[in-house]
């Protein structure tokens, strides 16, 4: 059963590795870069951190595209330095996720090289491929970053299948060697000492072409319990699978208390809220604050006592939320600490994407210097399509992965202390005004507004426990709510918007006391500055 996991009151940081700290100066993030910084995440107080990949890959989507899944990519250390880095980590109290891409591998995995030779080679069914004529694809699905979902192999006279990039051919679930051997490695990595997994597009490994499902296939959810029971179940770890494709009554079924599957999953219904419905990302649209509110609360309702919620607002896909539904102009630090206090009251296990704790902001670059794989193909496709480049641009700045990948900024040094090589993407120019140096040492700080949201979380067991309930279901600009067990009340208020509001909530306040807020706390009257957000308690 799940009762009294470690994860549920944990909070979990992400770190993006190529991103994070250069320990040998080539402009690339490391494993003894994350090793030297082990104390600055100690000082935040997360207990996990979960590494965006680290294996062996030609890096076509930045590691999520894996050749060898039991070995590190030499751009990030050695096996050794994973050890390491396990171990160290462990001394700081600080257990490692690992990102498990099973949906796909890399073509430069030896499976894909052997399942290429032939159909009658052992590996040629690891993969998903169908017969057809070249240029006639088996159907017209298409991949994440552009183009066909199905590409060609003329020795093989067939098709593959991938929803990413051609470089990311979709593994074959529906073979119980392929399942066999992913549990094995997994096992392996259990053995070393790693404290859970998060599960890429875990959704979509049951894929059915030939029906055109990619997420949500049938036998999703016996495969998981499978790998669940095959793999998790036998140590204490935490899961988190990404599923874009899930509702909350699958949810229920994913992070089941009973534990055959996952600890919980990354949902993004409110992820997906700002643009136009039925298009794409990049295609934009006011938040809708209402629906917002909306999808919070029924997530927090419906998986109460059924479930577990995971809590986020970024991502290495996702923009910084600081620029994205706050203000990263004259109000970055007050909307930021308000995005931060929102999120950490409600139920579930929040994730701290790096540099959020700094209010880190987008970037706003020419398409030259972006990286991304899914950012350089829309541009093209987009251009191709007669889309206007301003537009695409617009999105791009708005959207684009690359928002969140810029290099951590730890000081005001030569590329914010991220290297002193030629780093692999621009660092953003705020590094002067935003960094963490300037920031651990500022008690009101937006570091220090988490640090304290952390320390409430493990001291108050309402945080874990408590029933959620939202309050002002129809006010424009103030996001309340409560969480309240036997013995304590907590009040959460937040003004989302920038311009100051009256809130009615003067009377549930007044026996209240102010845990913390984004502003100077002397002032007590129910007027909410731009972004203010305030946190009360009560001890019944
Ligand atoms: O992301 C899944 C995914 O669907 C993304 O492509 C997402 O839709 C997109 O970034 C938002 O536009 C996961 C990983 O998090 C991502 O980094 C990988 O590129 C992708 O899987 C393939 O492994
Ligand atoms: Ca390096």
């Amino acid at each position: 059963m799940n009762g009294n996991k470690w994860w549920k009151n944990a909070v979990i940081y992400q770190i993006y590795p190529r991103s994070f700290a250069d320990s040998n100066q080539d402009g690339i993030g490391d494993l003894q870069g994350i090793i030297s910084r082990l104390d600055y995440l100690e000082n935040l107080g997360v207990d996990a951190v979960w590494l965006s990949p680290v294996c062996k890959s030609p890096q076509d989507d930045n590691g999520y595209d894996i050749s060898d899944y039991q070995d590190i990519d030499p751009m990030f250390g050695t096996l050794e330095d994973m050890e390491e880095l396990i171990r160290e980590a462990g001394k700081h109290n600080i257990r490692i996720i690992m990102d498990l891409v099973l949906n796909h591998s890399s073509d430069e995995h030896h499976w894909f090289q052997e399942a290429k030779k032939s159909r009658e080679n052992p590996y040629h069914d690891y993969y998903v491929w169908r017969d057809g004529v070249e240029g006639t694809p088996p159907n017209n699905m298409r991949a994440a970053f552009g183009g066909s979902a199905w590409e060609w192999v003329p020795e093989l006279q067939q098709y593959y299948f991938h929803q990413f990039s051609v470089k990311q051919p979709d593994l074959n679930w529906e073979n119980p060697k392929l399942r066999q051997e992913i549990y094995d490695m997994i096992n392996w990595w259990i053995d070393k000492g790693v404290g859970g997994f998060r599960l890429d597009v875990i959704d979509q490994i049951a894929k059915e072409p030939d029906k055109g499902i990619t997420n949500n296939g049938p036998y999703l959810h016996e495969y998981l319990r499978e790998l669940s029971r095959e793999t998790f179940q036998k140590a204490d770890l935490v899961t988190v699978g990404e599923a874009w494709g899930a509702t909350t009554e699958l949810a229920k079924l994913y992070s089941n208390p009973d534990n055959s599957e996952l600890s919980m999953v990354f949902q993004f219904e409110h992820i997906c809220l700002d643009q136009m419905e039925g298009k794409e990302k990049w295609d934009l649209a006011p938040l809708p604050f209402l629906k917002l509110k909306e999808v919070f609360a029924r997530w927090q309702r419906e998986l109460y006592g059924k479930g577990w919620n995971s809590l986020f607002w970024n991502n290495h896909d996702l923009p910084r939320i600081v620029s994205r539904w706050g203000n990263d102009g004259k109000y970055r630090i007050e909307s930021a600490k308000m995005f931060a206090i929102l999120l950490h009251g409600m139920q579930g296990t929040p994730y701290i994407y790096q540099g959020e704790e700094l209010g880190m902001t987008n970037a706003v670059y020419e398409i030259e210097e972006y990286r991304d794989i899914e950012t350089l193909n829309l541009y093209q496709e987009r251009l191709e399509k007669g889309f206007k480049k301003e537009d695409v641009m617009d999105s791009i700045h708005a959207k684009s992965r690359d928002n969140a990948r810029t290099p951590m900024q730890w000081d005001d040094g030569e590329n914010g202390g991220f290297t002193q090589g030629k780093p692999w993407i621009k660092v953003n120019p705020n590094y002067k005004e935003i960094n963490a140096l300037k920031q651990i040492e500022d008690g009101d700080s937006i570091f220090n507004c988490y640090k304290e949201l952390i320390h409430f979380r493990k001291k108050y067991p309402v945080f874990i426990e408590g029933d959620f309930s939202l309050l002002l279901a129809e006010d424009e600009n103030i996001f309340a709510y409560t969480r309240e067990d036997k013995d304590t009340l907590l009040l959460v208020v937040c003004n989302f918007y920038n311009k100051t509001v009256e809130c009615p909530l003067e009377e549930s306040v007044a026996s209240m006391k102010l845990l913390i807020s984004n502003y100077d706390k002397e002032k007590e009257q129910m007027l909410l500055r731009p972004y203010e957000a305030r946190m009360y308690l009560k001890e019944k």
